[in-house]
């Protein structure tokens, strides 16, 4: 499969590596520019104003200036690529043509740094991206043609897919992302939990899935960021995290565009599940940009058992 001579697989680039991937060069370009928009983020997060910018975004959440300097990166990038039509933000109110024809060209949603209020404390963060062929953005997330993230952590890795497997990169010295692990996998069942919002707005059915993990041995994690609270469940290849519906936001937190659907297309091609509790999130057929679902994600017998308890089936 590597076909690179004197080069072992695991110092092919991305760029190599997609190549084998047999897929579209237009894709190629737009996963391989968005990576490289990534190393200027890195410089943002590591440097940058930690301050708030004195904006909001569509969910009325105030925006520090990380978040507009990161936002500006990727669409900056994005543009000028010169192969992608629509791009949606979460830090954009609406969606941004860049080009009006479609045919042979891409639109991208991304959370440009998720859990950024969390750089200011030294935790990690990320990059989160959802590829659709075409130009609309509006589909059900199974409708994805990839699904990267970057995460900005004591290494700076990247993992994506294109439908083939699942492929981590990890950035080295020259600040390039060479392939440090291929077709990762997850196993049945874990013994990670990721318990996302305030445990006293859970529902009783949420309490006893808890209730469950806990007396199985399950170890709690819980970054608050969810790009390495899903790269510690998808690397290790056991557990499960999960933002559920609260008593008072019935549709949890979690935004199916930015952070739902691009995380769920990586964990599905590694095994795993991801569903809202009643359906996967891939066949959530998204309302709107701002479109929140709850979310179980991890291990396939993990998220099974979640939905057993959401709906009374555990005796
Ligand atoms: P921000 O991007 O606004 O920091 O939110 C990050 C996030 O959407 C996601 O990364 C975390 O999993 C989740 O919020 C954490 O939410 P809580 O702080 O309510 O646990």
């Amino acid at each position: 499969m590597y076909s690179e001579p004197g080069k072992t697989k695991f110092q092919i680039d991305l760029r190599r590596h997609l190549r084998e991937q047999d897929i579209c060069e237009n894709l190629i370009h737009v996963i391989c520019e968005i990576a490289e928009a990534c190393k200027y983020v890195i410089n943002a997060v590591r440097t940058g104003d930690l301050g708030v910018a004195g904006t909001s975004n569509l969910y009325g959440e105030e925006q520090l200036a990380l978040d507009v300097l990161s936002d500006r990166i990727l669409k900056k990038r994005l543009i000028h690529t010169g192969v992608v039509c629509n791009i949606a933000s979460e830090e954009m109110d609406e969606i941004y043509q860049a080009q009006a024809a479609a045919d042979g060209l891409y639109s991208v949603a991304y959370d440009p740094l998720d859990g950024s209020s969390l750089v200011d404390v030294n935790l990690a963060v990320g990059t989160i991206v959802s590829i659709y062929k075409g130009s609309d953005l509006l589909q059900p997330g199974r409708n994805q043609v990839a699904a990267m993230y970057v995460l900005y952590g004591p290494r700076v890795s990247l993992v994506y897919s294109v439908g083939k497997g699942v492929y981590e990169f990890t950035l080295n010295q020259l600040m390039e992302f060479t392939l440090t692990r291929e077709n990762v996998t997850m196993k049945p069942a874990g013994d990670i939990y990721s318990p996302g919002g305030l445990r006293n707005k859970y529902t009783p059915e949420n309490e006893k899935f808890i209730r469950f993990l806990e007396d199985k041995g399950c170890k709690l994690r819980y970054s608050g960021g969810f790009v390495p609270d899903i790269n510690q469940v998808l690397m290790k290849g056991k557990g499960i995290f999960m933002y559920p519906a609260l008593q008072g936001s019935p549709k949890g937190k979690l935004r199916l565009l930015f952070e739902l659907n691009p995380m769920a297309y990586l964990i599905e091609q590694a095994g795993g599940a991801a569903s809202n509790g009643v359906i996967d999130i891939l066949d959530i057929q998204p309302e709107s940009l701002d479109h929140r679902a709850p979310v179980y994600i991890g291990c396939r017998d993990d998220v099974e058992k979640a939905k057993d308890f959401l709906n009374n089936k555990v005796k």
